[in-house]
């Protein structure tokens, strides 16, 4: 165990939110159902016609401070929000790509820096979720998710010239605490890149706390490392929890209804009980707990959620926990 880690290992709950211009079509596209933050996946969607999302995107109703407070009630230390999702869309204002909450959104304001900003202020750590997979950039297209293009992606020069400028910038802007990769899986994406881009990273800010998905050392979903000195400082486990106590560093994360991103019609909630019992069951064995929302395009936190993330602040304040 590192001192660079303490923070986090003692943290153990924290609130993941998966928010870009997925909410915008809510998990309906055409009429058909299906998918969340990977709709234009699941309906094949062209790129043109997805773009035309972020034209709609405009969250009058987001408010930094009031997001950062709900995770603070709810008894979580940390949050992880998608600045970049597998869609490819930056919801901060990014100089490397016009493709971003400012250039291509009526809404025009940084989210990253306001909950950044929210997050300081309320002494929350502030962590960003990071697709390496990016369905949007010509370079970076996947020879698994191609059906979409016929151009001649260069995927190196997407990493060296998109990714990394953006990963830098990010760390600058927003100096975040966490780097939560993702997308990690494209064949494109090796263990050795995972290492020079984790390298990369510690270099620009040493103490950040940084995912394995950033490798290829996840093993399945159940997000542990396959292999010695795979890249990445924890495993992550994906709508499980391990079931045995573990040495290494790991975190649940685990959405509260079915899906990440917002779905107007999953209304499959899991129970405050459940929920408490999974954070005692992961504090137990030694994990963290990284509960996801899925705010909607008009920027709140969907009210199920809120008072379920209540429920259980209320059971760690009777318990002294929070
Ligand atoms: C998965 C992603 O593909 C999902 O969309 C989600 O972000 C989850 C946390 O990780 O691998």
């Amino acid at each position: 165990k590192t001192k660079r880690m303490q923070w986090w290992d003692d943290a153990t709950f924290g609130m993941f939110i998966h928010w870009g211009l997925y909410a915008v079509p809510a998990g309906e596209y055409n009429g058909k159902g299906g998918g969340a933050e990977w709709i234009m996946e699941t309906h094949k969607i062209p790129v043109s016609e997805y773009e035309k999302f972020a034209k709609q995107f405009n969250p009058q109703k987001f408010n930094a401070r009031e997001w950062v407070r709900i995770a603070k009630n709810a008894g979580a230390k940390y949050i992880v929000i998608t600045s970049k999702h597998h869609d490819g869309f930056s919801i901060w204002d990014s100089k490397v790509t016009n493709y971003d909450i400012m250039d291509a959104t009526p809404f025009k304001r940084d989210i990253l820096k306001e909950l950044a900003e929210a997050s300081k202020a309320e002494g929350i750590q502030f962590g960003l979720y990071h697709s390496i997979m990016d369905w949007h950039q010509p370079d970076a297209k996947s020879k698994d998710y191609r059906h979409q293009s016929t151009e001649k992606p260069d995927f190196a020069k997407y990493r060296e010239e998109y990714l990394k400028p953006q990963l830098a910038e990010l760390i600058k802007k927003y100096n975040p605490s966490i780097l939560w990769f993702d997308g990690e899986w494209i064949p494109e994406w090796t263990e050795e890149q995972g290492k020079d881009l984790y390298n990369y990273l510690r270099n620009l800010k040493p103490s950040l706390v940084i995912n394995n998905r950033v490798g290829k050392g996840r093993g399945g979903m159940q997000g542990m490392s396959k292999y010695e000195n795979a890249a990445g400082d924890f495993g992550t486990p994906e709508q499980e929890i391990l079931k045995t106590t573990s040495q290494d560093y790991w975190e649940s994360c685990m959405t509260l209804n079915k899906n990440w991103g917002f779905v107007k019609n999953d209304n499959d909630w899991k129970s405050a009980q459940v929920l408490i019992d999974n954070l005692i069951d992961v504090t137990a064995k030694g994990g963290n707990y990284l509960l996801n929302v899925g705010p909607t395009a008009e920027g709140l936190i969907p009210e199920p959620s809120v008072e379920r993330l209540t429920e259980m602040g209320n059971w760690l304040k009777i318990n002294k926990q929070a």
